[in-house]
């Protein structure tokens, strides 16, 4: 049997859920050939632990090169490739890791096609087990190098983005909006409007620390590194979904959202269904863990598959809601805190109990900076803080950066006359941060203080740069 044919088979099938329907034929099927096959489905492994000899690197080099070595009019060829994110990435917004996926998938198969290495399994950077980028996209002859990048092979990215603590926060999240990122504000899938946590935080961090030109762009896909960040995001959707047995959103925009921005291995347009992409790692490929403390997932393929496709409600009910409605502006160098009125002990329900409810704070309004040298972290109660601030300081309560595209923004605004320069959203989850001020006794009854910091990315001239916001939104949410 060919290997991994179910999206061969299923480009002669229209329709949504085509993809689902082929994969449980083949389940209750009985096919025994198939099994196998999905037994033995490749493994994707961490970059960092494979030497510049081992064959995933030897695959993943002459995949680069190949695609590099097409002609202009094939999709794909390596600049057509990055195009597709150029035009098509959706950021923000819960649509973010089911599109990533599926453009990885292709990717590979295209991988796969253009080596021969029929069986190659696309690596990931583990960014919490190795903060620097990998010593194999550093050798300048290699076609894995890309001349643009700010850092160098020992520059490690912040503990404040991909640190074990931090991730561990992010997948001990149980909604799926918290985790991956909410509904698109405004039908704007391109610009981030409601960016979760794993998006907000380790992914933009790390696009943005590589460099301000190809990995901090929507051009990104042109530094192979980039196809192994994305990578280690699906891991980490895998372990959060998965072996944790979290639900995605079963809200039908996002199950039936179909993309149809992919070329496969002979450079024919594929589409995917959302859907589908949460079935993904369980037929066509698995990870090496990639998680702090990864625990495997107790159900069978079954009862795995009818999980997945399942979902859950992922809105939450909120009990009680306090706004600051005026604009907080912080400079590099320059903090700035927004004050919001709250009542007393507003929040002791949700700091006492844990997991369905939680005291979510919502940044918006958010200009995206046209220089983009450094990212924000988040204080509460506290106002005398500073970039040299520990985030072990109890009132810390997390950090996000931005990921944007000048060129694509100015796309954006010569189609779309009203559409002006477009504004982010980031929702954090400051639970933790409440409950241990709670316990020391520090949170003060009648308003809470919400400090922006902005931090500079190592050895990047960000004097001047600014982050501006026009809402800050408390929120007592239940799951
Ligand atoms: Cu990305």
């Amino acid at each position: 049997m060919a290997d991994f044919d179910l999206f061969s088979r299923r480009d002669f099938m229209k329709g949504a859920g085509a993809f689902s329907a082929v994969v449980l034929a083949m389940w209750t099927g009985g096919c025994e050939a198939c099994l196998k096959q999905i037994q033995d489905r490749p493994m994707r492994k961490n970059i960092a632990n494979l030497s510049a000899s081992d064959p995933i690197v030897q695959t993943y080099k002459a995949a680069v090169a190949a695609m590099k070595g097409l002609s202009s009019n094939d999709p794909r060829n390596w600049h057509n490739q990055a195009n597709i994110h150029f035009n098509n990435c959706t950021h923000g917004n819960w649509f973010f890791l089911p599109w990533h996926r599926g453009y990885l998938l292709y990717f590979e198969r295209i991988c796969r096609q253009l080596t021969g290495d029929s069986k190659f399994a696309l690596p990931y950077w583990n960014w919490t087990a190795h903060p620097a980028v990998p010593d194999v996209f550093w050798d300048t002859s290699s076609p894995l190098y890309d001349p643009n990048r700010g850092v160098t092979q020992t520059t490690q990215a912040d503990p404040s983005w991909v640190g074990a603590p931090v991730i561990q926060n992010i997948l001990s999240q149980t909604n799926f909006e918290l985790f991956a990122s909410g509904p698109p504000i405004g039908g704007q899938l391109h610009f981030a409007t409601n960016t979760g946590m794993l998006e907000g935080n380790p992914h933009n961090n790390i696009h943005g620390w590589i460099d301000s030109s190809d990995m901090g762009s929507f051009m990104s896909p042109l530094d192979p590194v980039f196809w192994t960040h994305h990578n280690m995001l699906d891991c980490l959707w895998v372990d959060w979904n998965i072996n944790l047995g979290n639900s995605n959103t079963n809200d039908p925009s996002w199950v039936n959202q179909q993309f149809h921005d992919f070329f496969d291995e002979n450079g024919n347009a594929a589409s995917i269904t959302v859907i589908d992409t949460v079935l993904y790692p369980i037929f066509l490929y698995q990870f090496e863990p990639c998680a702090p403390n990864e625990i495997q997932s107790k159900k069978t393929k079954a009862q795995l598959q009818q999980f997945l496709k399942q979902g859950a409600p992922s809105k939450w009910q909120v009990s009680k809601h306090f706004e600051l409605a005026q604009s907080v502006r912080a400079e590099v160098g320059k903090t700035a805190t927004g004050s919001i009125k709250i009542e007393p002990n507003a929040f002791s329900g949700a700091l006492e109990s844990s997991g369905k409810t939680a005291v979510v704070l919502t940044l918006s309004e958010v200009e995206i900076p046209e220089k983009r040298d450094f990212f924000v972290r988040v204080f509460l109660g506290k106002r005398d803080v500073s970039a040299q601030t520990p985030i072990e300081d109890p009132h810390y309560a997390g950090s996000f950066a931005f990921f944007s595209d000048e060129a694509a923004m100015k796309k954006h605004q010569a189609a779309d006359a009203a559409a002006g320069r477009p504004k982010a959203g980031f929702i954090v989850n400051i639970t933790p941060t409440l409950r241990k001020l709670s316990q020391a006794g520090s949170l003060s009854g009648k308003a809470l203080d919400v400090t922006l910091v902005p931090v500079p990315y190592e050895h990047r001239n960000a004097v001047g740069q600014q982050v501006i916001l026009g809402k800050l939104d408390l929120k007592l949410a239940s799951f």
